[in-house]
């Protein structure tokens, strides 16, 4: 079965791809979180949300395999890296009261996935303290016990947390392929640059389709 994408058409095999969702967090994307608080424009990365649910609703409906990311923090903070709490020079950084509770820490409201792609109890969710999905963190052993090889990532933000773990599952040998629909920045020109860096030199990262060519494979 292939999908049409970029550089060249997907090799889909359903039982050994996964569904990965990247840090749809309420922080990043609700209006009145961290990241607007931040001064960024959240609708740039609401406009994934319906594209997200339809994709979510299809694999789900088809049995296969979905995981979710998040990424924070300890609530002692021990897991988070001076470096990262300090840089940005913000007067509120992670850790502090944020407008959904303490800002990227596991357990506040604000860390958690927004309800219209809120995980099933079955459904793995990755605790994450850095950008990339398989930095300190059993994703890798989750997937290789499951028989995974290929995984479609979603989420956000398409140059932070998505190219991140893009670029960290390729060197682990998965194949990943990106529907452009369901990845978004809080900056045009990132979201375009971004998708262009996985395609490029003849998929250097992996592939770019939209939702619509994977839910036509699906059904
Ligand atoms: N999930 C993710 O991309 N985390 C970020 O910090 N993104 C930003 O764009 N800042």
């Amino acid at each position: 079965m292939t999908i049409d994408a970029e550089p060249y058409a997907f090799e889909f095999e359903p039982t050994k791809c996964a569904l990965l969702i990247i840090d749809m967090q309420r922080d990043f994307l609700e209006p009145g979180g961290f990241g607007e608080m931040l001064g960024n424009d959240v609708s740039q990365l609401r406009r994934t949300i319906a594209p997200n649910q339809r994709l979510l609703a299809a694999w789900r409906a088809a049995g296969l395999q979905v995981l979710h990311t998040r990424e924070g923090h300890r609530p002692d903070l021990t897991d988070l890296p001076p470096a990262k709490k300090i840089r940005g020079r913000s007067a509120t950084c992670i850790g502090d009261a944020g407008p959904m509770g303490r800002i990227l820490v596991r357990g506040e409201a604000g860390h958690d996935i927004i309800a219209e792609l809120y995980p099933l109890p079955t459904e793995p969710v990755i605790d994450k303290p850095g950008k990339g999905a398989f930095f300190a963190t059993d994703l890798h052993a989750i997937l290789q016990n499951r028989g995974i090889t290929q995984l479609v990532v979603t989420g956000v933000t398409t140059e932070v947390c998505v190219n991140t773990t893009v670029r960290e599952a390729n060197d682990r040998g998965y194949d990943c392929l990106v529907p452009a629909d369901c990845v978004g920045s809080y900056f045009p020109e990132f979201q375009e640059m971004g998708l262009k860096m996985i395609k490029a030199q003849g998929g250097i990262f992996g592939w770019v389709s939209d939702s619509e060519k994977i839910l036509a494979a699906l059904s």
